[in-house]
Order: structure tokens, then C-alpha cells, then sequence
């Protein structure tokens, strides 16, 4: 990679350094304002919690962050958008009364800081049980007595496929279960109260554990649904399986700052000033960084992400572009400046998108901008063609 800016030296100004804070602040500040969500995740050993929170946030378990022992059977792992209060389940042989010991735990928990505080909790079953145990019933009755939303996850799941109609089936026995489920009774016959909002099956690898696995994209709309409004954002975050969620995020981002370069160059700005709308653009994608989960500052170069800046405003953008478009004229207007922001934004996003699954290298990130950023000859080009055509040259 050359970290020779474009320009030749003695055309005009040298272009001030371009400074990355703007873009490490507005990451901070946004990683901050979304804040982290915490979920707790409860069952017994080896029924498959560790895969489940890989397999939908993308992280290994044991290496987000340290797991912290808060108490004996409870442990707290967390990183800055994301919490897991890893509860141990009903084993059997237990000598105090599960749910007692659970309403233990749970006071813990609610005496630790406000950013620790349980959003939703997963209440995980083997998907082979014929039926939840009394003390599991207990457990889940504890968890909606303290006001926590539960849903119930069926895992390791066996779906087969059916060779001819493609259609996929479970065994006929975890159909059973879940009809029990959704009218439990026991062993007389009388209706039990099981205040779970909702059972999900989930499977995270296939049968020869490979695969993608089933169910967790319902599994995280359902647990965005019953999280509490202000801890939305921060699931929507943390999460790495639905990737529409965080454009929706991002969108907003990018017309903000759009609109504030299109404020900027309201008074035409010198194209050779351009790097002006630096900070706007820099602050944009430190923000549509943190949407993603990037933890761009330790894995690139403050250098890095300054080169990214050269690479879509200042003098790359002055020398290279504007010179070679006829007409195309010797500043910068506000729907210049607007289109330019968007076009940046929408290729930053796309490439965070990237990033984010695992597609692209983070440490190659400087590299590939290239292939992301958006064309600068075609969106001036369109610019021009519309100022000549007594267009919205000037305005938006
Ligand atoms: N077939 C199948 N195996 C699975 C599935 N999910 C997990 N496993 C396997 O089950 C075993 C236990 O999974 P973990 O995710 O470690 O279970 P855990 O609940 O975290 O276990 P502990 O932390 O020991 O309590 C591992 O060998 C997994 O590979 C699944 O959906 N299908
Ligand atoms: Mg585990």
C-alpha cells in the first residue's frame, strides 16, 4: 500500500494532516450511547449455551472477555456491547431447591451496575427432553416473578430434510414436546402455568456438526422483541446475524452527516478545502464502526484510518477528480458535498458489512477501500451533467 497522496506536491497548499480523532471520538461516543446489552443464558452443562451465543453474536464464548466467577454456578463474561450472564441450569442431584438458589443468584446480579442488568434471558433445553422437570418449571416461574422476559430454546435440534420435497422435519417425538409445551399439563392431567414468552428450536451446527444451524434468526427477533425498548439498539448491535438491522442504523448516520457537509459547503467551498468535510466524514464512519462492532483502534493504525480520510476528501479528491471534468468547476456546493457524503457512507457501510462477517481481513481494510469507495468521477460527473442541464447544481 503507498501512502503517497495522489496529488503532486507543488500544485497548490499543502493539505493539513488529517487528524483520525474525529473518527475514534464519534466511535467512543456512539459505542457508549448504545451501550452494552446482557443477556443471561441458563441450562445445563452441555446442552449447547456456549454454541448458541458463538453461532449469534459471533464471538467465542470463552474469549469474550475473562468470564468473571460472580458466584459459585454463575459466571460474567462481557466485551463493550455485549454481556452473558452464564447461569448454571437444574442438574440433577442438586441439593438445594433449584429455583431457591436461582433467586440467590439473581439478587447478585441485581445489586451489580446498571450496565450488567439481565435484558432477556434464553432458558435452554435439550430439544430430546419428552418434557421440562418440576424444578425447571420452577426456574422459569422464578424468572417471570423477577420481571424477566424468558424465551425458551429448544437446542441441538435433529431437522431432517426430506430428499423429494426439500421440506425440513423434526422427530415426532419433539413435536410431542412442544405441544406439551404449548399446553402443558402434568401427570393428572391439570394445566400447568409455565410463563415462558415463547419456545424457539434451534440447532447451531446439523447432525454431523457442520452447517450454519436453524432457528437463531427467529431466535434473535424474538429476543429484540422482548427486550426493553432502550436496550434495542445495543441487541441490534451486539448481534451478528441480521445484517439489515444494522443498515437501519447506519442510514440515519450517513444522511446526518450528509446533511451537515451539505451545511458546510452552503457558502461553495474551494475544492482544494475540500478536506474541510474531513471530520463530518471521519465522525460518519466511526459512528457506522461502532453499528458494526469494529474495534477499529486496535486493529488498524490511527495512521490508517487518517489515509482512508486523504483517500476520500482533501487533495485526492481536489487534484485528481475535479481537473480532468470540464465544467466541472473550482468548488465544492452543497449538493456536491451532500452526494459525495452519502456515497462515502454507503461504501464505508458496505465494507463494515464485510468486515463484520468475517468476509474481509479487518487488517486489510486500508487496502480494500479502494474497491468501496464510492467513484468520485462518476457522482462529480453526474453533478456537472445536472448543473448543465439547469438541474439541482447548486442546491438540494
Ligand atoms: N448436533 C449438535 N451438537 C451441538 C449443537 N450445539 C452444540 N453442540 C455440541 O454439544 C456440545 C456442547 O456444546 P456447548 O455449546 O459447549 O454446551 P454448553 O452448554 O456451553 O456446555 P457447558 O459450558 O459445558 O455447560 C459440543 O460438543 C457442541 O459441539 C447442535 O445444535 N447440534
Ligand atoms: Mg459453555
Amino acid at each position: 500500500m503507498t501512502t503517497e497522496p495522489t496529488a503532486k506536491p507543488t500544485e497548490s497548499t499543502p493539505t493539513p494532516p488529517l487528524d483520525e480523532k474525529p473518527f475514534l471520538d464519534a466511535r467512543a461516543e456512539a459505542k457508549s450511547r448504545y451501550g452494552r446489552f446482557n443477556l443471561a443464558i441458563i441450562g445445563s452443562s452441555g446442552v449447547g449455551k456456549s454454541s448458541l451465543v458463538n453461532a449469534v453474536f459471533g464471538r467465542d464464548w470463552a474469549k469474550v472477555g475473562t468470564g468473571l466467577p460472580v458466584t459459585r454456578g454463575v459466571q460474567y463474561y462481557h466485551d463493550e456491547s455485549l454481556g452473558i450472564w452464564d447461569v448454571e441450569g437444574f442438574e440433577i442431584g442438586s441439593k438445594l431447591s433449584p429455583a431457591v438458589q436461582l433467586r440467590g443468584h439473581l439478587k447478585i446480579i441485581s445489586e451489580r451496575p446498571a450496565n450488567e442488568q439481565i435484558s432477556v434471558v434464553w432458558y435452554c433445553v435439550n430439544a430430546s427432553s419428552a418434557r421440562l422437570q418440576q424444578p425447571e418449571i420452577d426456574m422459569i416461574r422464578e424468572l417471570d416473578a423477577q420481571g424477566l422476559p424468558v424465551v425458551l430454546v429448544l437446542t441441538k435440534v435433529d431437522w431432517t430434510k426430506n430428499p423429494i420435497t426439500g421440506k425440513r422435519d423434526v422427530a415426532h417425538a419433539l413435536k410431542e414436546f412442544v405441544e406439551w409445551l404449548e399446553q402443558p399439563v402434568d401427570e393428572r392431567g391439570e394445566p400447568l402455568a409455565i410463563p415462558y414468552e415463547r419456545v424457539i428450536l434451534t440447532s447451531t451446527t446439523d447432525r454431523h456438526g457442520k452447517g450454519k444451524g436453524h432457528g437463531l434468526g427467529e431466535l434473535v427477533a424474538e429476543t429484540l422483541a422482548l427486550s426493553p425498548e432502550n436496550d434495542q439498539d445495543a441487541f441490534r448491535i451486539a448481534q451478528r446475524l441480521n445484517l439489515p438491522w444494522k443498515r437501519e442504523l447506519a442510514r440515519p448516520v450517513i444522511t446526518a452527516a450528509a446533511t451537515a457537509a451539505a451545511a458546510a459547503a452552503a457558502v461553495p467551498i474551494p475544492v482544494a478545502d475540500a478536506v474541510a468535510l474531513a471530520p463530518i466524514q471521519l465522525g460518519m464512519m466511526g459512528r457506522i464502526a461502532a453499528i458494526y462492532d469494529l474495534e477499529m483502534k486496535t486493529m488498524m493504525s490511527a495512521g490508517a484510518i487518517a489515509q482512508l480520510g486523504v483517500q476520500f476528501t482533501g487533495q485526492a479528491l481536489a487534484r485528481s477528480a475535479f481537473k480532468f471534468i470540464p465544467g466541472a468547476g473550482s468548488v465544492i456546493g452543497a449538493s456536491v458535498a451532500f452526494a459525495l457524503t452519502v456515497a462515502t457512507g454507503e461504501g464505508w457501510m458496505r465494507l463494515c458489512e464485510q468486515v463484520h462477517t468475517g468476509k474481509l481481513d479487518i487488517a486489510k481494510v486500508s487496502e480494500s477501500w479502494g474497491d468501496y469507495a464510492p467513484g468520485f468521477l462518476d457522482i462529480i460527473r453526474k453533478m456537472t451533467i445536472e448543473k448543465a442541464a439547469g438541474g439541482a447544481g447548486g442546491g438540494r
